[in-house]
């Protein structure tokens, strides 16, 4: 069905970043289908980009800001399409529900855009993502450029938008932490009903099933990443995707999984047995790990650096490994290496990523920027490289009284 009414932040945005580049031209496109089937298309989901801009969620759709208008191309009403895919904006709905200045047929992109460009002195557009696109500014900006001849006035460069607007969308507004908040707050219920309804002899599949069920339920669109559900040894994999093994008594289970909440995405693991029993090893690597985590969330304060919070987690880690017996080497040597000695390495990936509307990082200045106020980031799994070490993690929004938790009805530590 479609919306009749967009909230205003997305044209404040739009405003914003005009404001921040008035000689530019950003051009930004949406999502594009791709087919599964001869008649049938994956899921489509609109590029964040494009949707932190606009709300808007139909792919072959294009987005130009410059001098100030927002202009958006979109596909033209289809009659006897719309019978089969649903309900279009058109450029009227375009116009009307999503408040923009002008509204086009995507058809006419390629001829409306060198005169869009006319007066901007830059263009932001990330080359190499649609080889079609790429053609069509690449030759709305030749065009552009031969039309200004001998005048002497600037030709328009071409920049990666990445940068600009992560910085921008490393920012929360109230409504994001909000929009966040419930994806945690959802995530977390589906966590703990998977802790729930366990069993030996379960498929990894099954709880990935029930995990989809309660984050839909729960009112998420869709997951914000592949669910890794991964018992035993297959934890020890940071990207397990199979999800199609049994469940044994004795194995530890991880899952990590978040769901996707009005685009903003939660990002919890959590560690806990098949048969509802740590053993004792199971016990001591669970509760170091714990204490690392709970020490990394604690630094998470205005004015920490994310790199400071993943190097006390090595340490903590080292240390505990070194005394267990687990690791053997030399505790400095090791921390140097992010955990790795010559046997062994405990924890390959950082300790910590910002939270968004993707899982990781928006932005490349993100992981070396300090935490600030309204920047929110999680803490996230440290480690599942070698086989004793797995982390729980929750989320964490720092704003200028402190940090907060975003997900309090976190799953927590379950002994049962
Ligand atoms: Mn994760």
């Amino acid at each position: 069905m479609l919306l009749s009414h967009v909230p205003g932040y997305f044209k404040a945005r739009r405003d914003r970043l005009m404001k921040a580049h008035p000689a530019a031209a950003f051009l930004l496109p949406s999502s594009e289908e791709v087919l599964r089937n001869p008649d049938v298309h994956f899921p489509f989901r609109q590029e964040s980009n494009f949707y932190y801009l606009t709300g808007f969620e139909e792919p072959e759709s294009f987005l130009v800001l410059a001098k100030g208008k927002t202009i958006l191309f979109v596909r033209r009403r289809d009659a006897e399409k719309e019978i089969w895919e649903g309900e279009r904006y058109g450029t009227e709905g375009a116009l009307k529900v999503f408040g923009v200045d002008e509204a086009y047929p995507i058809d006419e992109f390629e001829a409306k855009l060198p005169e869009l460009l006319k007066g901007t002195e830059e263009t932001f557009y990330r080359i190499g993502l649609h080889e079609t696109t790429d053609r069509k500014v690449l030759a709305a900006l030749e065009k552009y450029r031969a039309s200004q001849g001998r005048s002497g006035k600037p030709l328009s460069s071409l920049r990666d938008p990445a940068e600009t607007l992560g910085e921008m969308r490393l920012y929360k507004s109230a409504e994001e932490v909000e929009l966040l908040r419930k994806a945690s707050q959802i995530t977390a219920a589906a966590h703990k009903m998977a802790m729930v309804e366990v069993r030996p002899g379960m498929n990894e599949f099954e709880v990935e099933a029930m995990i989809d069920y309660a984050f839909r339920k729960g009112g998420c669109q869709r997951v914000g990443y592949g669910s890794i559900i991964a018992g035993g040894k297959n934890a020890t994999c940071l990207h397990y995707r199979s999800n199609n093994e049994s469940l044994r008594d004795g194995d530890l289970l991880l899952i990590d999984a978040g769901g996707e909440y009005g685009y903003y995405t939660s990002d919890i693991t959590r560690t806990f047995p098949v048969g509802r029993v740590f053993s004792k090893a199971q016990a001591t690597i669970y509760d170091l790990v714990l204490k690392s985590q709970k020490e990394a969330v604690a630094m998470c304060r205005p004015g920490a650096k994310l790199p400071d919070v993943h190097k006390h987690v090595c340490e903590v880690l080292t240390e505990g490994l070194l005394s267990l017996g687990l690791l053997k080497g030399d505790r400095d040597e090791i921390i140097k290496n992010n955990g790795s000695s010559a046997s062994s390495r405990t924890a390959p990936v950082t300790g910590s990523a910002w939270m968004c509307m993707m899982s990781g990082s928006t932005s490349r200045v993100a992981n070396r920027a300090r935490l600030r106020r309204a920047c929110a980031s999680r803490s996230s799994r440290d480690s599942t490289s070698s086989p004793m070490i797995w982390k729980r993690t929750r989320s964490t929004a720092i704003s200028a009284s402190g940090s907060r938790t975003i997900s309090s009805s976190r799953p927590r530590a379950m002994r049962i």
